[in-house]
C-alpha cells in the first residue's frame, strides 16, 4: 500500500497562515493542502487531506483540535488535527473571505459576500451535521474581508470592501445589535478589539488606522430581557433559510432591535485617532495586518513586501523591514507575540520572524516555475530539484525542509542528480551550462561549458563520478567532460534531432542516449566514444534507463509507448502500451474528448525499482502508473491531483460552460483575429504563456524511487510529492499454517525458543508482535538467536530492524541486532548478486537510520564536552578565587558563591 507522505517544494501559495495553539508550528495551505511547519524540531508534515481547488481559509479552533478549510469555491472540510481525518465536509456555495472561531471555542463566524454568517461551532463527538447555522448578519453593501472576536466572545467585528466595519453582538444585546462605522476611504483590511475591551483599531488599504473609543465596557452589554420574545433562533444551511433571514434580519431584527429600547442607552463608539501609515509611494496598498493583543503590537504587511510593527494604540513604530519584493498575503502572530509569520503568494514564500532579536526564524520559498527534475541522494537522505526558475534546491527527506539554494543558473534546469559519492550535485540547464556544486561548502566549484553554446536539455553522470554528459536540443550533440579536470573529452555527434535523454549505464561505461530522431544510441568509453549499437524506436524517443543491474534498457517513445530491450544484443524483449493508462483529462480549449486527446500523450519519466521488477512511469497526465516488467502488466495507478484549479483535470466538458460559439474559455473576448481561439500546438508541454487564461497543465517531469526503497517521489505541477511504501497495514503473510497464532508465537517465547518465535511472529507479519518478540529477546541471546535464523527471514528481519532503528529509543539493542545479522550472514549474502541487488534497499535504509542517529549523538556528544570543559575551567578559576578569599575572610560571599555555583548549568 502506497500513501502520500509529504508536500516538499512548496510552502506558501495563498489564503491566511496561523500558528498552532502551541506557538511553535505554522499552519500554512498549499494549493489544495494544508502543510504544517514545526519551527522547534524543524520538520514539516502536510496533512493527508486536500479539496478540489486552491484553498483560501483555514479557521483553527482555539483549542487546537479542529480546523475548518476552506477552497475557493466554497467547499469545506471539518478536520481534526489530532487524528488528521476528516470529519464532515460542507459546502458554502460561495467563495469565502475568511473564518474564525469565537475564543470560547463555541461558534465560528464567515463572512462569505457581504453577510457574516455565525455557526455553532462542530461538537467533539462525530454529529450528522457539524455545520449548525446560528445567525446570519447583513448590513455592508460589498463583500465582507476580515473579523476579529472580543476576548469574552460577546461580540464580534466584520470589515467590508465598501469601506465600512460592523461590530455585531453575538447574543441578543439589549444595547448593541449592531454598530456600523466609517471614516476609511479604502476597503478594510484588518479590525481588532483591543484586549478586554470594545475599543476598536480597523486599517485599511490606502494605509489608514482609526482608533475607535466604545462608551461601554464589555461587562455594559446587557442581555435583552425575555418579554421582548426574540425570534426563535434560526436554524439550517439551505440557502433559501438565509434568503428568509436576510429579510428578517434587515427588516425586522436590527431595526426594530433599534426603536425597542429607547430606555436603554446603545453602546456608541467615537472616533479617538486616525493615523496614516508611511506606505512610500501611492500604489503600495497595505495588504495584510495581524495585531497582538497582549502586547499591543500592530503588524502590517504592504504590496511592495514591507512590513511595520507599531505598538497601539500610540501608533509608535518598532520596526520597519523589506522581506520580499512581492505581496504580502497574509500576516500572522504566535500567542506569545514573539515570531510573526509572512506568507508571499507571488513567489510562494513563507518566513518567520523573531522580531525582539531581528532574525528570521524560518525561511522558505518552493521554486517560483515548474519543478522539472529531482533526485535522490546515494543515502536517501537528501532530495535535489532543479526548477524552472533555473534554482537547485536541496531539501531533507526527514524534515521535508530545503536547506540550501544554488542560484547560478540563468534559465530553466533541465536535469539534476548527485554523484555517487553523495556530496556533489549536477545540474543541466537550457543557459547552455551544467555545473557541480559541492555540500561540504555549498558552492558551485565546476562550470562546463560547450564550445559553441547550446541548450542543455539532458544529463547523466556515470558511476564512478568522473565522466558528466549532456545532450543538446539545437545541435543534437552529446558532450563529454571529466568531473576532475572540467575539460571537455569528446563531442558526440550523429543524432538527427535533440537529445531528449541520457543514461549510463550503472555497470559498464555506456552511455545511453535517446532523441527525437526515433533512435536510441548506445555509446562505448572502451571503444573510444563509438556508436556500438542503435535501437530503431517505433516513435520520438522521450526517455531511457537502465535497469539497476544493467541488463536491461526502458525506453518510453511518443506514442505513449514502454519497450524494454536487452542492451547486449540489441533485440526488443517486451513492450507496454501506455496511452489507455494515461488516460488525459480534458483541456478546456481542448475541442475533442478526453479519449482523442490521449493521442499525442506520452511518459516522459521512466524509474525501474531497485530490485528491476517493476517500474515507475509518469509524463504528460495526472496519473503515475507502475508496471511490473515481466507481466508487461499495469499494476497501480496513482491520480497525483485532484485539483481543478489545474487545466486538463476534468475528463468530460463542464456543460454550463458551453456557449453557442464552444466552450467559454475558448471565446477570447475582443480578440478579433480569426476565430479568436488558441489551440496549442501537439507536443507544447506548457502553454503558451503570453495568452490570456494560462492555467499551469497538469504534468509530471521526473520520478524517481528512493535508495531505501521505502518511498517514491515525482515533480509536478503541484510541487514535489512523496509517497511512501508502508508495508505495515498489508497483511501479507508469507506462507501461514494454521498454527500460527499469536498464541503459539508467545508459548514460543515463554519456552525461550527466540529463533521459531522470530520465525513465527515473521510469518504472521503483524508489526506489533514482531516488535514484541524481538524486544523479548535477551541482549546476550541476540549472536547466538541471528546464527540459528534461516537464511530467508534475515533479510526480512534486518527490514525490520531497519525500521525499528528509525523510531525507537532502544538504539543500543536494535545496533546489535543490525551489527550481529551482518556479521553473520554478511558474507553468505556477497556471494549471491541477485540477492544482493534486493536487499540493496534494506542495507541503505538501515544506514540512512544509522546515519542520522550518528549525526544527532555525536552533536549531544560535543556539546556534553564543551559543557564538561566549561565547567572544568570554571572550579579552576572559583578555585583560584576561592583561595585568595579565604584570607581575606569573607565569609559570606562564599556562601552567595556557592549557591550560584549550585545553578549553574550541568
Ligand atoms: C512563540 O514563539 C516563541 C519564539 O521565541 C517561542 O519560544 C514560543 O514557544 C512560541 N509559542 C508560544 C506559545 O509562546
Ligand atoms: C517536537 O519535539 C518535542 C520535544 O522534543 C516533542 O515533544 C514533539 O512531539 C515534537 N513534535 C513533533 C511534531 O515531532
Ligand atoms: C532547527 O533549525 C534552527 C535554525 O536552523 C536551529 O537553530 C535549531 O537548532 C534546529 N532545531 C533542531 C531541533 O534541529
Ligand atoms: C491555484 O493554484 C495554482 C498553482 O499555484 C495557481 O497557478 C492557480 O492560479 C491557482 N488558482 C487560482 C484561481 O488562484
Ligand atoms: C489562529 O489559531 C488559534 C488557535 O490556535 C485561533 O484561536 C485563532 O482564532 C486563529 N487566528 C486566526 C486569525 O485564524
Ligand atoms: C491598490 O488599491 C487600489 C484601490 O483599491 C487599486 O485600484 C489598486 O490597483 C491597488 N494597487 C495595487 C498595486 O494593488
Ligand atoms: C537525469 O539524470 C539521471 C541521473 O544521471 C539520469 O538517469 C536520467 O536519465 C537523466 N534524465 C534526463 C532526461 O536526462
Ligand atoms: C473532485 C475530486 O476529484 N476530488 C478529490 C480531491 O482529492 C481528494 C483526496 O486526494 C479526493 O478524495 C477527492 O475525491
Amino acid at each position: 500500500l502506497k500513501y502520500f507522505s509529504n508536500l516538499l517544494g512548496a510552502v506558501y501559495r495563498q489564503g491566511n497562515l496561523n500558528f498552532s495553539k502551541d506557538g511553535n508550528a505554522v499552519v500554512s495551505p498549499v494549493g489544495n493542502r494544508v502543510s504544517v511547519f514545526d519551527l522547534k524540531n524543524n520538520t514539516s508534515e502536510t496533512l493527508p487531506i486536500s479539496t478540489t481547488k486552491n484553498i483560501t481559509c483555514v479557521g483553527l479552533s482555539p483549542d487546537g483540535n479542529l480546523a475548518v478549510v476552506v477552497d475557493e469555491d466554497g467547499a469545506a472540510l471539518l478536520v481534526s488535527l489530532i487524528t488528521r481525518a476528516i470529519l464532515h465536509h460542507f459546502h458554502f456555495h460561495k467563495p469565502v473571505n475568511s473564518i474564525r472561531f469565537s475564543p470560547d471555542g463555541r461558534k465560528f463566524v464567515v463572512t462569505k459576500e457581504n453577510v457574516a454568517l455565525m455557526y455553532h461551532a462542530p461538537g467533539k463527538q462525530r454529529e450528522f451535521n457539524a455545520f449548525v447555522l446560528d445567525k446570519s448578519y447583513y448590513g455592508p453593501y460589498d463583500e465582507t474581508t476580515c473579523i476579529d472576536w472580543t476576548d469574552d466572545s460577546k461580540c464580534f467585528v466584520v470589515g467590508s470592501k465598501d469601506m465600512s466595519t460592523w461590530v455585531y453582538g453575538a447574543q441578543r444585546w439589549a444595547n448593541l445589535i449592531y454598530y456600523s462605522l466609517g471614516g476609511h476611504k479604502d476597503v478594510i483590511v484588518g479590525c481588532f478589539f483591543e484586549k478586554d475591551s470594545l475599543d476598536l483599531y480597523t486599517v485599511s488599504q490606502d494605509g489608514t488606522l482609526c482608533v475607535w473609543e466604545s462608551d461601554t465596557e464589555l461587562d455594559g452589554l446587557v442581555l435583552k430581557k425575555s418579554r421582548d420574545k426574540p425570534k426563535p433562533v434560526r436554524q439550517g444551511d439551505e440557502e433559501e433559510d438565509i434568503e428568509e433571514e436576510r429579510i428578517e434580519g434587515e427588516e425586522g431584527e436590527v431595526i426594530r432591535g433599534k426603536a425597542e429600547t429607547p430606555k436603554e442607552k446603545n453602546v456608541r463608539y467615537r472616533q479617538k485617532s486616525r493615523h496614516f501609515f508611511n506606505k512610500e509611494g501611492d500604489f503600495n496598498n497595505l495588504t495584510a495586518a495581524a495585531y497582538h493583543k497582549p502586547t499591543h503590537i500592530l503588524v502590517t504587511g504592504f504590496a511592495s513586501g514591507i512590513f511595520h510593527l507599531h505598538e497601539l494604540p500610540e501608533f509608535n513604530l518598532i520596526h520597519s523591514l523589506s522581506i520580499s519584493d512581492q505581496r504580502i498575503s497574509s500576516v500572522a502572530i504566535n500567542s506569545s507575540g514573539d515570531w510573526i509569520g509572512f506568507g508571499c503568494s507571488g513567489m510562494g514564500q513563507l518566513l518567520v520572524w523573531e522580531w525582539q532579536s531581528e532574525s528570521y526564524v524560518f525561511k522558505q520559498q518552493g521554486h517560483f516555475n515548474n519543478m522539472a527534475a529531482l533526485a535522490y541522494s546515494p543515502d536517501g537522505q537528501y532530495i535535489v530539484t532543479g526548477g524552472d526558475d533555473g534554482k537547485v534546491k536541496v531539501w531533507n527527506t526527514n524534515s521535508g525542509l530545503c536547506f540550501v539554494t544554488f542560484t547560478e543558473h540563468t534559465s530553466s534546469v533541465t536535469n539534476v542528480t548527485f554523484t555517487s559519492s553523495g556530496f556533489v550535485i549536477v545540474s543541466a540547464s537550457l543557459d547552455g551550462t551544467v555545473r557541480a556544486f559541492d555540500l561540504h561548502r555549498y558552492r558551485n566549484f565546476r562550470t562546463f561549458t560547450s564550445p559553441r553554446p547550446a541548450q542543455f536539455s539532458c544529463l547523466s553522470v556515470d558511476v564512478s563520478g568522473e565522466l558528466v554528459s549532456a545532450g543538446a536540443q539545437d545541435s543534437f550533440e552529446i558532450f563529454l567532460w571529466s568531473m576532475q579536470t572540467g575539460r571537455l573529452l569528446e563531442v558526440l555527434g550523429g543524432h538527427e534531432g535533440p537529445v531528449s535523454c541520457l543514461c549510463f549505464s550503472p555497470v559498464q561505461s555506456i552511455l545511453a542516449s535517446a532523441s527525437w530522431d526515433r533512435t536510441i544510441r548506445l555509446w562505448d568509453m572502451l571503444d573510444s566514444w563509438q556508436v556500438k549499437e542503435t535501437l530503431p524506436l517505433t516513435s520520438d524517443g522521450m526517455s531511457v534507463t537502465y535497469r539497476p543491474d544493467g541488463q536491461e534498457l526502458a525506453v518510453a517513445t511518443l506514442n505513449g509507448e514502454i519497450s524494454f530491450w536487452n542492451p547486449h544484443t540489441a533485440t526488443q524483449t517486451g513492450s507496454v502500451s501506455g496511452r489507455h493508462d494515461l488516460e488525459m483529462g480534458r483541456k478546456e480549449t481542448d475541442k475533442i474528448t478526453a479519449k482523442q486527446s490521449a493521442k499525442g500523450k506520452s511518459f516522459k519519466s521512466l524509474c525501474y525499482s531497485a530490485d528491476g521488477e517493476s517500474i515507475l512511469a509518469g509524463g504528460q497526465s495526472k496519473f503515475v502508473c507502475i508496471y511490473n516488467v515481466k507481466e508487461q502488466m499495469l499494476m497501480k495507478k496513482f491520480e497525483i491531483s485532484c485539483n481543478l484549479s489545474f487545466d486538463a483535470m476534468e475528463e468530460f466538458l463542464d456543460r454550463r460552460k458551453m456557449t453557442e460559439f464552444g466552450s467559454l474559455d475558448l471565446v477570447d473576448e475582443g480578440a478579433g483575429d480569426g476565430d479568436g481561439v488558441n489551440i496549442s500546438l501537439p507536443g507544447v508541454r506548457k502553454g503558451d504563456m503570453s495568452s490570456r487564461h494560462f492555467k499551469p497543465e497538469i504534468r509530471v517531469s521526473s520520478l524517481r524511487f528512493s535508495p531505501t526503497g521505502r518511498s517514491w517521489a515525482a515533480t509536478t505541477t503541484e510541487g514535489l510529492l512523496v509517497y511512501s511504501l508502508d508495508g505495515s497495514l498489508v497483511f501479507d503473510p508469507y506462507d501461514l499454517d494454521l498454527d500460527v497464532t499469536p498464541a503459539s508465537i508467545r508459548k514460543q517465547l515463554r519456552l525461550q525458543e527466540w529463533a521459531s518465535a522470530i520465525v513465527l511472529a515473521f510469518r504472521l507479519n503483524e508489526k506489533a508482535l514482531k516488535q514484541e518478540v524481538l524486544e523479548t529477546v535477551p541482549h546476550d541471546q541476540i549472536p547466538v538467536v541471528c546464527g540459528s535464523l534461516p537464511d530467508i527471514y534475515v533479510e526480512k528481519l534486518l527490514g525490520f530492524v531497519a525500521a525499528c532503528l528509525e523510531k525507537s529509543g532502544h538504539l543500543q539493542f536494535y545496533m546489535t541486532w543490525a551489527q550481529n545479522l551482518l556479521m553473520l550472514h554478511g558474507q553468505k549474502l556477497k556471494n549471491r548478486f541477485t540477492f544482493v541487488m534486493s536487499i540493496l534497499p534494506t542495507l541503505q535504509a538501515l544506514q540512512k537510520s544509522i546515519k542520522r542517529h550518528f549525526d544527532d549523538l555525536s552533536k549531544l556528544c560535543d556539546f556534553n564536552m564543551y559543557n564538561i570543559r566549561y565547567a572544568e575551567a570554571l572550579s579552576k578559576q572559583r578555585g583560584v578565587k576561592r583561595a585568595a578569599e579565604e584570607d581575606k575572610d569573607e565569609e559570606e560571599e562564599e556562601d552567595e558563591e556557592l549557591s550560584e555555583e549550585m545553578s549553574e548549568p550541568k
